[in-house]
C-alpha cells in the first residue's frame, strides 16, 4: 500500500525540483523494482452495469497503478473513474480536516456529473452533503461516489444517511469502511435497509491509505508517525564536534519542509532543538489553525528561553519530567504549555505522550530527531514509517552520533526491519523511504 506516501508526499518533480528519474540501482532497488514488474494485472471487468468498458493504467498523485481504472465506451464511465475524482477532491484537504478524515464525493446522474465536493475542515458540512447541495435537483436516481462510507451520527453535522435518504439517491459507491466505531459499517447498513443499493470496496485501499492517521489513531488511541532522518551515507547526523548544518541539499530540506504542511504535529527532542534551533513551523503552507503543534521532548528542561521554537507562530507543547521549578513558571507565563509525566528510566515516557496527543486529535506526527528521541520512538514502537533523506558524504569518527542512538538491539535477529522500500534521487541526495516492521 502507497500509505505514507500519501501522508508525507510522493517525491514529485512538481515539488521542488526533485530528479523525476529514479536512479538508483542497488540490489534493494533492483528487487523492488522487478517486483512491482511482476504484480500480475488484477483481472479488470470487461463489462460494468451493462456497458462495455477497457482496462487503461494511469497515476493517482503519482503513484502508478493499474488495471483499476477504466473508462468505458457508449458514454459510460465505470465507478472507478469517478472514485479516482472522489478521492482527487478528498486530498485537496490534506492537512486540514484533522481530527476528521479527509473526504470527497461525487453524484453521478444519467452519465454525468452532476456535483462534488470534499470536506474542508471539522465543523464543516461533510463531502457527501456538499456534493447533494451542489446536485440540487439532479439528486433523485442519482448515484453518490463516496470515499468514505457516510456517517449516521449526529457528531458537528447532521448525519450524511439522512441527507442522502432524503435526497432520493438511488444507489451509493463506497470506497472504504469508516474506522471510527461510532460508524463502522452503521452508515452502509442503514442505507440498505432503506432501499438504497450500496456498493462497496471499490479503490478501498487508495481510500484507507489516504486517511491511515485518521485509522490509527481511531482503532489504537495512538497518532501514525513518520521519523524523519538526514544523514550522511556513513549514517552520521553530525560530526564528532557537534556541527549539523547542513549535511542535506536544499532541495531535500524543502521537500521536508513541505511535509510540515501535512502532519497534525512535528516531534524533536531537546538536543536539536540545542544543536539546530530549528523554528518547526510549516512557513508558506495554508493550514488549519494551530497546525502543527511543535512538541518538544526536555526531560529536564534544558530548553533555552530564546529557542527560536518558542516563537508564537504557532503552539508549542512541552513534554518534561520537571514538575517544578523557575523555568516552568517562565515558560508556562509565556504560553507554552507543559505536560509532565512521571520518568521512565529518567526519561519522557514518548508512548504516554503519544496517546495524550492522540486524546488532543493530533492523527499525525512528523519526527524530525535527533538519534535519541528516534531511537526511543522506535525501541516503543510508535513509529510507521521512516524517511532517509542520505546526502553523498562521509563524516566517519567514533565519537559523531548516528542517525538512531539509543542501545540498538543486542542480536541481528531483533533488528527492526523495513519493507516497501521506495529510494529515489533528491536533487544529489538519496531518499529512502519505508515501513517499519516490528518483530
Ligand atoms: C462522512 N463524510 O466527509 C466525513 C466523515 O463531528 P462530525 O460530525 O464532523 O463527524 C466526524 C466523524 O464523521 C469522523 O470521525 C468520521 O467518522 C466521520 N467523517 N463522514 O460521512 C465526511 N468527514
Ligand atoms: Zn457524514
Amino acid at each position: 500500500m502507497e500509505s505514507g506516501a500519501q501522508l508525507i508526499g510522493r517525491v514529485n518533480p512538481a515539488e521542488g525540483g526533485v530528479n523525476p528519474v529514479p536512479r538508483l540501482h542497488s540490489r534493494g532497488f533492483r528487487q523492488y523494482a522487478s517486483r512491482l514488474r511482476h504484480i500480475p494485472p488484477r483481472p479488470v471487468p470487461t463489462r460494468w452495469n451493462g456497458a462495455r468498458v477497457h482496462p487503461v493504467q494511469t497515476s493517482l498523485n503519482g503513484v502508478h497503478t493499474r488495471g483499476f481504472l477504466w473508462y468505458g465506451v457508449n458514454g459510460h464511465t465505470a465507478p472507478a473513474a469517478y472514485m479516482a475524482r472522489a478521492l482527487a477532491l478528498a486530498r485537496r484537504a490534506i492537512g486540514q480536516t484533522s481530527p476528521n478524515p479527509v473526504v470527497g464525493a461525487v453524484v453521478v446522474n444519467g452519465g454525468r456529473v452532476v456535483g462534488e465536493g470534499y470536506h474542508r475542515r471539522a465543523g464543516l458540512p461533510h463531502a457527501e452533503i456538499e456534493a447533494l447541495r451542489k446536485a440540487g435537483a439532479h439528486t433523485h436516481g442519482g448515484t453518490l461516489y463516496v470515499t468514505l462510507e457516510p456517517c449516521n451520527h449526529a457528531g458537528r453535522t447532521p448525519p450524511c444517511c439522512d441527507a442522502i435518504l432524503t435526497s432520493g439517491i438511488s444507489r451509493v459507491v463506497v470506497a472504504a469502511k469508516d474506522p471510527n466505531p461510532i460508524t463502522n459499517g452503521r452508515g452502509i447498513a442503514r442505507l440498505r435497509r432503506a432501499g438504497v443499493d450500496v456498493v462497496t470496496g471499490v479503490l478501498a485501499r487508495e481510500a484507507a491509505a489516504l486517511n491511515e492517521p485518521f485509522q490509527k489513531a481511531m482503532t489504537t488511541g495512538l497518532p501514525f508517525a513518520v521519523g524523519k532522518v538526514g544523514q550522511s551515507l556513513d549514517g552520521k547526523i553530525a560530526t564528532a564536534r557537534g556541527e549539523s548544518r547542513w549535511i542535506t541539499s536544499p532541495t531535500s530540506r524543502r521537500l521536508a519542509h513541505r511535509w510540515r504542511g501535512r502532519v497534525d504535529a512535528i516531534l524533536v527532542g531537546v538536543n536539536t532543538v540545542l544543536a539546530d534551533d530549528p523554528r518547526l513551523t510549516a512557513r508558506g503552507m495554508s493550514r488549519q489553525r494551530g497546525r502543527p503543534v511543535r512538541v518538544i521532548v526536555d526531560g529536564h528542561l534544558r530548553i533555552p528561553l530564546r529557542a527560536r521554537c518558542l516563537s508564537s507562530h504557532s503552539p508549542t507543547l512541552i513534554a518534561t519530567t520537571v514538575s517544578s521549578g523557575s523555568k516552568r513558571v517562565r515558560l508556562a507565563r509565556r504560553g507554552i504549555e507543559i505536560l509532565t509525566f512521571p520518568a521512565t528510566r529518567g526519561r519522557v515516557p514518548l508512548r504516554r505522550l503519544f496517546r495524550e496527543l492522540a486524546r488532543r486529535g493530533i492523527q499525525s506526527i512528523l519526527i524530525e530527531g535527533g538519534g535519541e528521541v528516534l531511537a526511543s520512538a522506535v525501541a516503543e514502537r510508535l513509529v510507521d514509517r521512516l524517511v532517509f533523506f542520505i546526502a553523498p558524504i562521509l563524516i566517519g569518527g567514533r565519537a559523531a552520533p548516528g542517525s538512531f542512538g539509543g542501545t540498538g538491539v543486542s542480536r541481528l535477529s531483533r533488528a527492526i526491519r523495513l519493507e516497501e522500500l521506495t529510494c529515489t534521487r533528491v536533487g544529489p541526495d538519496l531518499c529512502v523511504e519505508a515501513r517499519v516492521v516490528y518483530p
